[in-house]
């Protein structure tokens, strides 16, 4: 099955490789630009739930994913490490893995399905026309131009987006650690916990494992706390408040690390003639529901249906309908995620209401099953 349709995509993270594999398996030639020498995944750890995995299995993909990612038992809050709640989500599908793997996967299943990619090759500019000029002046056509160059994207600021942005008092360093089980006192160490301490200070330590041997760990503080927010992080003020991890702390120490505030970015439009834009790029978000890139997924995933059913080659309308349908559920959730960031009443546990999981629950691909993997 051949499209005959071209398109050209900005970014090899979670949102470009999701779109370029749906577009492929659809018949599409599809070229990826990524503007690192190399292809891989910043960052430590992360978890998909029910959309994302269901867009990996209609991609054929979900089994990989399975022999590298776990299913936590619980998620479990504390508060001061005394337990205030453990959630099971009722049977929802979610897995928690490294950054690393999943960018692995989704790599393969964009070689598998034909899509070129391009390191070294950083898109400085696009035009609703259809078209991208690279950073080496060269200037490529094409039927659909996606921006997946992240929250700091030049698709989306080379053509002007309306965009409000609104950044957040907290922010977080991200490690991955040795599990070190079995230095940890008692407790069920294979959940994800949500360590908080707001009194004597506000430090929180979200603990992630992702397989046998890696441990993501999310340390968050707020920017103004000066200590709190350093990297390397400071091992004395980290183990003075969580002195049960001290031997998961020690190694992340050790460990440069980077620390990120949180950011909200609401744009008018995700799309402009026949450029489209998804994932960070479109609308970066608090990290408290885990959804950034769950939801990059979806739209990737989505995008890439609308723009093969689009049968006038103006992809223009096309893009307007496709943000009509796919948009309610991302805005939402952003200002979800918003609200958690500003309260921090995650730290009162059972926050995963129905409600607070429609995105989580979410299956962008109900009715599409069959058309892709082939
Ligand atoms: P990104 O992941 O930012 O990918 C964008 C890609 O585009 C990158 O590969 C970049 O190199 C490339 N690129 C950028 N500009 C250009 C250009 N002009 N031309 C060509 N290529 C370009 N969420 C979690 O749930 N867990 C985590 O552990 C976690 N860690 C994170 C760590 C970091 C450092 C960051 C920045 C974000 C993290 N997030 C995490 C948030 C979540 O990862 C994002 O919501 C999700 O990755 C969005 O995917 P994306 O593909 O839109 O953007
Ligand atoms: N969940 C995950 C996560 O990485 C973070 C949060 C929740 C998987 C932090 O990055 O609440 O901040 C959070």
């Amino acid at each position: 099955m051949d499209s005959g349709r071209h398109a050209e995509i900005a970014g090899a993270g979670f949102a470009g490789l999701t779109a370029a594999i749906g577009l492929a398996q659809q018949g599409w030639s599809v070229t990826i630009h990524e503007k690192s020498p190399e292809l891989r995944a910043l960052g430590a750890g992360i978890v998909l739930w029910n959309n994302s995995l269901q867009v990996l299995k209609a991609y054929g993909l979900l089994e990989e994913l399975e022999a590298v990612s776990m299913v936590p038992p619980w998620y479990e809050t504390r508060m001061n490490n005394v337990v205030v709640s453990k959630e099971d989500f009722g049977g929802l599908p979610w897995r928690s893995m490294t950054r690393h793997d999943l960018h692995e996967v989704l790599t393969r299943g964009a070689m598998t399905a034909g899509v070129e990619i391009i390191v070294d090759s950083e898109v400085v500019s696009a035009d609703p026309s259809g078209s991208v000029t690279l950073a080496s002046g060269e200037k490529r056509s094409a039927d659909l131009v996606i921006g997946a160059d992240g929250v700091q994207s030049k698709v989306r600021d080379s053509i002007g987006f309306d965009q409000e942005r609104t950044k957040s008092r907290d922010g977080i360093t991200r490690l991955l650690v040795p599990r070190n089980k079995d230095q940890l006192g008692p407790g069920e160490w294979d959940n994800v916990i949500d360590f908080w301490n707001l009194e004597p200070r506000v430090l929180r330590i979200l603990y992630v494992p992702c397989n046998d041997d890696e441990l993501y760990i999310a340390l968050m503080a707020p920017k103004d706390d000066k200590e709190g927010s350093a990297v390397p992080i400071d091992l004395k003020v980290w183990t003075e408040n969580f002195p049960h991890l001290a031997p998961i702390l020690e190694p992340a120490a050790k460990i440069h690390g980077r620390y990120d505030g949180y950011q909200t970015n609401v744009l008018k439009n995700w799309s402009n003639g026949r450029v489209s834009l998804i994932g960070d790029a479109a609308h970066a978000m608090c990290p408290a529901l885990a959804q950034g890139a769950g939801t990059a997924m979806i739209n990737a995933f989505t995008l890439g249906v609308a723009a093969t059913i689009d049968a006038s080659g103006d992809m223009s309308t096309t893009l307007v309908e496709w943000e009509k349908a796919e948009r309610g559920i991302t805005d939402r959730c952003q200002a979800r995620s918003a609200y958690f960031a500003e309260t921090r009443s995650m730290a009162q546990g059972n926050q995963f209401t129905q409600e607070m999981l429609e995105t989580a629950i979410y299956d962008p691909t109900a009715g599409q099953k069959g058309t892709f993997a082939k």
